[in-house]
């Protein structure tokens, strides 16, 4: 009996590994909103034991949390949150046929062989990183690519370089894809690079006196992945030792300040695997070691994810704010203020453990706190659950034009500030 107990629980914990995942028919986003801190508790139990794919995590009373359920597991879950007196709505009614409506229109988009650059679609690791040599080519005054070491499997990892005003300026660090399926990410971030190099003399000041780094997609492993196999994937592709063959750690619980320290797992099937040390990863490896690199000229550090309309800052380890929250926090509004000015779009803004939940070895942490990057930010861009990572590709051009007044505030700022 027990082993039968043993095996029974084994296969129940397979079905909802993501090795085996099957196409998700059936699958809903289910959205649960916590009235008491004890449903708050049960839901972040729920997200450890791994079982399901969170597309809101926990935050606390009174915000939503979105769970992708398949349909093998919706009567449990159902069951499971009526217990506990959680009532849900269903966010997405049906992820396939999303899923499947998209696909279409990539592959339609992709008919005659790769496709270029453009933001009317989502682009493949290859294709962006073909479109980065391809600036350096034609801008050689302007733009610079280098190799910055290799992915898990083997794909190139590439960083741009952006100014006229040669070294020694200071420089904002802007990466995205750190989570495979945010794929607005890389898109919002190849369109701010876009706009800088072909508007580059309306730039002029900006580009004349700020530096940019730009690593627009920093998992690559994971993000052709989410092409190839699973849309809904979010972690490196990292072999873990996993007895059940569950690959890949969260890039964003990788870094190493205060690691494992909280809102982290160290079981390797789960979303939100911090890996088997810090820095496990080598892709986290590569961006930590450029940030190093340009140490003290890097006075912003960005990092671009998805969703839930938010521009925050650290800590993600504590509920303690940093001792110049408050110059964050006026930054962080000043951009807000002018992301807003273009389509109303509305995010909030605060200290990640205060705004969502603790979660401990994010890169925006380890870019203050060991990095020593004054300012240092996460923001998690379109939608607030609507469509969530399957953002439909008509909002990139939005996402892009918003985001990167945004970014052009904090620019402006660094120019002012820091410029000689
Ligand atoms: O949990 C994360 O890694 C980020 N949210 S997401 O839904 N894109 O996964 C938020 C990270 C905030 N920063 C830290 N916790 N350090
Ligand atoms: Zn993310």
């Amino acid at each position: 009996m027990k082993t039968l107990v043993v095996f029974a629980s084994l296969l129940v914990l397979a079905a909802g590994r993501p090795e085996t995942r099957p196409n998700p028919h059936g699958a809903q986003v289910l959205r649960v909103v916590p009235e008491q801190a004890s449903q708050v508790h049960y839901l972040r139990g729920l997200l450890l034991q791994g079982n399901y794919d969170f597309w809101l995590e926990p935050r606390a009373v009174g915000h939503p949390v979105d769970i992708m359920v398949r349909a093998f597991q919706l009567p449990q879950l159902k069951k499971t949150l009526s217990q506990v007196g959680l009532r849900y709505t269903v966010k997405i009614s049906n992820v396939a046929a999303l899923l499947s409506k998209q696909r279409a229109a990539q592959e339609a988009a992709r008919a005659n062989g790769p496709r270029a650059m453009d933001w009317t679609s989502y682009h493949t690791y290859q294709e962006i990183m073909d479109w980065l040599e391809s600036l350096a080519t034609d801008h050689p005054d302007l733009c610079k690519v280098e190799n910055v070491g290799s992915s898990f499997e083997g794909r190139t990892m590439k960083m741009l370089t952006l100014g006229k005003g040669g070294p020694g300026k200071p420089a904002i660090f802007i990466d995205g894809g750190i989570h495979a399926r945010e794929w607005i990410s890389p898109a919002t971030v190849t369109y701010m690079i876009n706009e800088l190099v072909t508007k580059r003399d309306t730039y002029d000041d900006i580009l004349s006196n700020v530096n940019f780094y730009f690593m627009p997609s920093i998992n690559p492993d994971g993000y052709d992945y989410t092409f190839t196999d699973d849309r809904l994937w979010r972690k490196t592709r990292s072999d873990t030792n996993s007895i059940f063959g569950c690959k890949g750690a969260d890039p964003n619980r990788n870094w190493g300040f205060h690691w494992m320290e909280i809102g982290a797992s160290d079981e390797p099937c789960t979303e939100i695997y911090a890996g088997s040390e810090p820095f496990s990863e080598v892709e986290m490896r590569n961006v930590r070691d450029q940030i190093i690199k340009h140490g003290s000229d890097i006075k912003v550090y960005l990092t671009f994810h998805s969703f839930s309309q938010l521009w925050m800052y650290p800590w993600g380890w504590t509920s303690a704010l940093p001792d110049d929250w408050q110059d964050l926090d006026d930054l962080a509004k000043s951009a807000v203020d002018a992301l807003t000015s273009v389509y109303g779009t509305h995010y909030d803004i605060g200290s990640s453990t205060n705004v969502i939940y603790a979660a401990a070895g994010g890169s925006d942490d380890w870019a203050k706190g060991e990095g020593n990057v004054k300012y240092a930010y996460t923001v998690e861009l379109r939608d607030t659950g609507a469509y969530g990572f399957l953002l439909p590709p008509e909002q990139i051009l939005p996402s892009g034009e918003e985001t990167f007044e945004g970014v052009k505030v904090v620019a402006n700022f660094v120019k002012n500030t820091y410029g000689k």
